[in-house]
């Protein structure tokens, strides 16, 4: 039942959890709604699951032998329940906490000032723009995509003029938003590169392990982040690298490291360049907040540009999540940088065994809306605006934050607020006090004290300072 409710929702119900939840959520009657409703009412009378799962003792109708024999001891009866994910988890969460006062500070989505998910101008106009070409239709995309987005997507990380692009040496994949990318990279490399070891900084983004893990290479980590400092562990990050087994993949995020919110400054990453590049390892770029760490496209993508003008080779996943709000599109990209044009192509061919047997080909929508945009003089003009105020409302948050807890008292030192990039504060608070703060503030964020500042707006800035004082109050 609860998967054929998701058609409904797409049209923009409320997720329901229960029978009554939705039809309560469909009262309003434009013609689609009555159309919805109807829908609705063939789900809910239709439904075998609804009915054999009835507590009513006086049920008129009987269960068939069989159906009550494969309730009593299901294939799956062993199966055990699976922990939520720690991120995602969070919304769930967040979803069933009845306050008026909660707030969601744990996924990495924009939030408006007005604390709504924000639909940017101009991927309204791309869209509305698809919608009036009535020779657009809904055929098949080739394995790898839409060649115009992978080619524009390769323009807009490695730069217009970037000579890789230029010698024809980047084959670049479109695939399913950015962790769809890194799998298919992460695979790719299992099946055909010759280190299977592929470092990760510590701490790093959730996901990353289990991706990679998944995709069959071996997962270690680096030192990154030294919590005494709340800065960078240059040193332990250039020791460990440096004590890497020849070949070894290294992941980097490009910019706004997540959860850290730190980077190294670009005098670190051309001294990671070439420990890397003098070992032979091989980066692998996640960049999912290319524009949010400061505002520009350009100055986000240096790092990776760095490693390309080398003359190296690299791995880049492109997410357009983020900085287009494009979350739930889930559109994204794969570009692998080769030495020469004939083993990027070679390279393409492979990535296509990757992905076939997989999810055959990758959606179209969400690639023809960036497609529009990033070919278009004036909307991309337009997108860099958007893109920069949403980048500076999140800096304008940091410094709000950090005022009010020191207008408050707060014990510590909270400069690290102000002094973190991207979309995350990295705060220091440990799992408890996060606890405390989700249950008497109903303050919503990851257990590792992560909180994502483009949830935050000003109206909401005070209650979670409260929350703040209160816990590191409570629990020294
Ligand atoms: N890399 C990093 C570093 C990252 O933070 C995310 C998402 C992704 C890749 C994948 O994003 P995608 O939506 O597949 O393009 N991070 C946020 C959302 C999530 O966990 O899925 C987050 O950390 O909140």
């Amino acid at each position: 039942m609860r998967q054929q409710f998701t058609s409904l929702e797409a049209h923009g119900f409320e997720s329901p959890t229960t029978q009554s939840a939705f039809s309560s959520s469909i009262s309003s009657s434009s013609a689609t709604d009555r159309r919805l409703k109807a829908l609705a009412r063939h789900l809910v009378d239709a439904s075998p699951v609804m009915d054999s799962h009835s507590q009513n003792p006086n049920d008129t109708v009987s269960p068939s032998p069989t159906s009550s024999a494969f309730h009593a001891d299901s294939v799956f009866a062993h199966i055990v329940r699976a922990p939520e994910d720690p991120i995602l988890g969070v919304t769930v969460a967040y979803n069933k906490d009845p306050s008026p006062v909660k707030l969601n500070l744990g996924v990495g989505a924009y939030r408006t000032e007005e604390g709504k998910p924000l639909v940017l101008n101009v991927v309204r106009q791309a869209e509305q723009q698809l919608v009036n070409d009535r020779s657009r239709v809904k055929e098949y995309l080739p394995i790898v995509g839409l060649a115009e987005y992978n080619k524009l997507s390769a323009k807009l990380i490695l730069g217009a003029d970037s000579p890789a692009i230029q010698e024809n040496r980047v084959t670049t994949v479109q695939c399913l938003s950015g962790t769809g990318s890194l799998r298919v990279g992460g695979e790719f490399l299992a099946r055909h590169y010759h280190q299977l070891t592929i470092y990760i900084p510590l701490p790093t983004w959730g996901n990353h392990p289990k991706v990679f893990t998944l995709a069959g290479l071996s997962v270690k980590t680096y030192r990154y982040y030294d919590p005494a400092t709340r800065g960078l562990d240059f040193q332990g990050l250039l020791e460990d690298l440096g004590s890497a087994p020849s070949g070894a993949i290294v992941l980097l995020h490009a910019c706004a490291h997540n959860p850290t919110g730190v980077d190294p400054t670009i005098q670190q990453w051309e001294q990671i360049r070439q420990l890397m590049r003098s070992k032979a390892l091989l980066p692998f770029f996640d960049s999912a907040y290319q524009g949010f760490a400061s505002g520009s496209l350009d100055a986000d993508a240096q790092p990776v540009r760095m490693f390309v003008a080398d003359g190296g080779e690299c791995l880049v996943a492109q997410s357009y999540a983020k900085n287009m709000g494009l979350y739930g599109e889930r559109v994204g990209a794969l570009s692998i940088v080769c030495k020469s044009a004939d083993v990027a192509s070679r390279v393409e061919s492979q990535l296509k065994l990757v992905i076939r047997p997989m999810y055959s080909s990758p959606p179209i929508h969400g690639a023809s809306i960036v497609a529009t945009i990033l070919k278009d003089r004036n909307l991309y003009t337009e997108w860099t605006i958007e893109l920069k105020a949403m980048a500076d409302r999140i800096i304008s948050m940091r410094q709000q934050l950090f005022d009010a807890l020191r207008a408050r008292g707060t014990p510590g030192d909270w400069s690290h607020i102000i002094k973190q990039i991207g979309m995350f504060t990295f705060t220091g608070l440990n799992s408890e006090q996060v606890a405390f703060m989700t249950r008497q503030y109903h303050v919503y964020m990851t257990s590792d004290g992560r909180i994502s500042m483009a949830g935050l707006s000003s109206r909401t800035v005070p209650h979670l300072a409260d929350a703040i004082h209160a816990a590191v109050t409570s629990f020294a």
